[in-house]
């Protein structure tokens, strides 16, 4: 029914979920806490923890707490109008049944449901859209993709084709076929991937969801709006439809010391001001390995959409 580009047409408010299997971890490795985004702990920049091991989290990934309907209820009651969450992060791991591949939760972990098809039954019961993040480049597990093993099981040399054409491109037919409608693939850091991959995934994505928006940080400038930096909130005025994204405390995924929360007041603030200069406001939650959200966060949404829903009246 409606033209794609509807979604940011007035601005809008929506909730960014990190979940992986590094939540469980919550950046602490052997006992030691790296100080960081939790979702990138494996990275060499943090824990450095080698493919074998990292892959082994899966086997204790059981996050038997998730609330799929307890999460939409937060995002409504916080004035929001959609979720993306992670389908996958840049560790490769997938956060719902892939057929292409088996590192994912319901193959691969103790837990063997699939979340998403929980949430995305959630957002369409509460009246909430629905959408997927999906790091396109990055792959830190699969062979060939950025940033990961640079040869196969068997020691032969992989390429960025072979991860494109094994992994991604159908994982990502996979997220924008089998979880009804959704609104936006989030793609993230292109880093130096060649203008034809970035061209076929916008293709398949448009032809299967012909109302979705894809992310500006797909790369190439093939975005259907531009994302601005993590938490960067305009002084002026911008042209065309844009997003900003931030969260509620320090990091994106869940860090089990970061107790850095901002306030209601301060959401409202950089809500109000994104909203009010066209955009589109997209605040993360990063839910424990056990499926639980963090209470502050919880309080902070409610808080603050207390106060959106209370408004009129003062
Ligand atoms: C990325 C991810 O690497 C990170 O883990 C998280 O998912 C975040 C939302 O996105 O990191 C970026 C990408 C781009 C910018 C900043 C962080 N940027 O353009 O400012």
């Amino acid at each position: 029914n409606a033209e794609r580009g509807q979604l940011f047409d007035e601005g809008n408010y929506a909730m960014f979920i990190h979940w992986g299997l590094y939540s469980q971890l919550g950046n602490k490795v052997d006992g030691k806490t790296y100080y960081g985004i939790g979702e990138w702990i494996m990275n060499p920049r943090m824990a450095g923890i080698p493919v074998p091991k990292y892959k082994q989290l899966a086997g204790t990934f059981n996050p038997v707490k998730f609330d799929a309907a307890e999460i939409a209820r937060i995002a409504k009651a916080a004035g929001m109008k959609y979720i993306v969450i992670t389908a996958k992060h840049h560790d490769g791991f997938a956060m719902y049944h892939s057929k292409a591949n088996d590192f994912n939760i319901v193959d691969a972990t103790p837990f063997s449901k699939d979340p998403m098809k929980e949430l995305a039954a959630a957002c369409s019961e509460a009246g909430l859209g629905f959408g997927f993040y999906y790091s396109h480049n990055q792959d830190w597990t699969f062979p060939g993709g950025g940033g990961g093993p640079k040869t196969d099981k068997d020691g032969n040399p992989a390429t960025f084709d072979d991860y494109f054409t094994k992994k991604c491109l159908p994982q990502v037919k996979e997220i924008t076929t089998e979880y009804g409608p959704i609104e936006i693939v989030w793609f993230d850091t292109p880093g130096k991937m060649p203008k034809h991959y970035v061209e076929q995934l916008v293709e398949v994505v448009h032809k299967n969801q012909p109302r979705a928006m894809v992310s500006g940080r797909a790369g190439h400038g093939l975005g259907d709006y531009q994302t601005l930096g993590d938490m960067e909130v305009p002084r002026e005025n911008i042209e065309g439809l844009w997003e900003s994204v931030d969260t509620t405390n320090d990091s994106w995924a869940y860090a089990w010391y970061d107790e850095y929360w901002k306030t209601p007041e301060e959401i409202l603030k950089r809500l109000i001001a994104c909203v009010g200069r066209g955009g589109t406001y997209m605040l993360n939650i990063g839910p424990r390995g056990d499926g639980t959200v963090p209470e502050r966060a919880v309080r902070t949404l409610e808080l603050s959409g207390e106060w959106i829903r209370r408004y009129p009246q003062v």
